[in-house]
């Protein structure tokens, strides 16, 4: 079998793995990471869209910032469209130049990716049956197989960053994890394609047919969403019949006039709040989407992550260069504490927006008055535009 060692063996290549390897790799703390997939597999997925403040200044931190920072894009407020019209949430409404970039996920990975492998960053890719053992003694190791070869990294600290389907939560035991979980009765069917945006800025559609979502790449790369029953298949959905829909969902001075095109990829995504506490387990650390999952409608998937990373890295930091250990005992309530913030504001966004397939009369003329009051009060819209934007970490 063949062994190493290293200081912290971090699971998963996603963004929240690479984005930790690469800060602490920066403060001179030696990682292995270990992800299941290829990289262009990791590379190929579409995911979130819009990144927090915290999560812009962490990928500058780490040295992964400038291609954002050329090609992002600095937004100020979003729409929200419902009963025909279009009301506009400015950011700034929280806080004096509060601002969000709209710069893709892929695009972020790859730049961490980029990032990595510049500072010659240890990255193993297709590292299959990962194995954690020996997680509350001094001396943690992982398994794993690589190539038909089983390998061992002797270390400190293993972080989980694998994601909700990977194996590090499940090496909780079960009576010492706690999950919460909250499955929605629909999905979102999103649509990727080479058209100009349909708007300068996102906008968040509620309509008695469901939800829509317009939001964008670039100037020629447009995402869109719309709501669809649990039991849809991606093969059930045409891309003219995709485009009819969203159309039907969007107020006539949007859906008449934007471009439609070819679909570049075409995916279901379940929605669901999930939390699993603790994010601590002796030396394993769970982060991003192995501790937590929020229904995308806040956009806080991705964001939730970059906290995760911001508190982890700086405990490891603190017990690595000072010997001090109060960041790592406190990080998974520091950070479960920003994760229920963000996991109630994603669950509320989601309830003001979308069409439950069980809603009574009473509960439509609930939800509308919500957006009644919503842009009746400066209060309302100042509070949804200090989640939007991320609170403090
Ligand atoms: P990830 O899941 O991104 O990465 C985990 C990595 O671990 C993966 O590369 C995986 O291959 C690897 N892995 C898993 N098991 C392993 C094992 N046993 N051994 C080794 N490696 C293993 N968020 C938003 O903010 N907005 C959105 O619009 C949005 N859309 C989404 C759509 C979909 C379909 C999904 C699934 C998520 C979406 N999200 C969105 C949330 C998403 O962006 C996550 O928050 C983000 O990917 C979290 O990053 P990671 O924690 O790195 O987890
Ligand atoms: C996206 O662009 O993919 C996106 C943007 C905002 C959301 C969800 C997804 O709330």
């Amino acid at each position: 079998m063949q062994s190493r060692t290293t200081q912290v063996v971090i699971v998963g290549g996603g963004p929240s793995g690479l984005l930790l390897s690469q800060l602490l790799h920066k403060a001179g703390i030696d990682t292995v990471v270990l992800e299941r997939q290829s990289r262009d597999y990791v590379l190929s997925r579409i995911r979130a869209g819009v990144l927090e403040h915290g999560f812009v200044e962490l990928m500058r931190r780490a040295g992964a910032g400038a291609r954002m920072d050329r090609d992002g894009e600095v937004h100020h407020g979003f729409h929200i469209a419902h009963q025909g019209q279009l009301d506009r949430i400015n950011l700034a409404a929280s806080a004096p130049g509060q601002t969000v970039m709209v710069y893709g996920q892929t695009e972020v990975t790859r730049d961490l990716y980029a990032a990595r492998d510049a500072m010659g960053g240890q990255i193993i890719h297709e590292a299959v049956n990962v194995a954690l053992h020996d997680l509350m003694t001094g001396h943690p190791y992982v398994t794993y197989v690589l190539h038909g070869e089983k390998c061992r990294i002797d270390t400190n600290f293993i972080v989980g960053a694998d994601g909700f389907h990977g194996v590090s939560r499940k090496s909780i035991p079960a009576d010492i994890l706690q999950e919460y979980e909250k499955v929605y009765p629909f999905g979102w069917l999103g649509v990727l394609s080479e058209t100009p945006p349909a708007a300068a800025e996102l906008i968040y559609a509620r309509h008695e047919r469901g939800f829509a979502l317009c939001s964008m790449r670039n100037a020629r790369l447009s995402r869109y969403y719309i709501q669809v029953p649990l039991t849809d298949r991606v093969e059930d959905w045409s891309d003219d019949a995709f485009w009819s829909e969203l159309k039907r969902r969007l107020p006539d001075q949007i859906g008449q006039k934007m471009q439609t095109g070819p679909s570049i990829e075409k995916s279901i995504a379940p929605l669901r709040s999930f939390v699993a506490e603790p994010m601590r387990y002796g030396t394993l650390f769970l982060a991003g989407d192995a501790a937590h999952i929020v229904p995308p409608t806040g956009a806080k998937g991705l964001n939730l992550a970059a906290s995760d990373i911001h508190y982890l890295y700086e405990g490891l930091a603190d017990h690595f260069l000072r010997g001090d250990d109060a960041g790592l005992d406190s990080y998974s309530e520091k950070a479960l504490a920003r994760v229920w913030k963000a996991e109630r504001f994603s669950w509320w966004m989601t309830g003001l927006l979308h069409r439950f397939p069980d809603m009574s009369p009473a509960d439509l003329r609930l939800q509308q008055a919500g957006l009644d009051y919503l842009f009746s009060s400066d209060a309302a819209q100042a509070s949804l535009a200090e989640n939007y934007v991320g609170l403090p970490y």
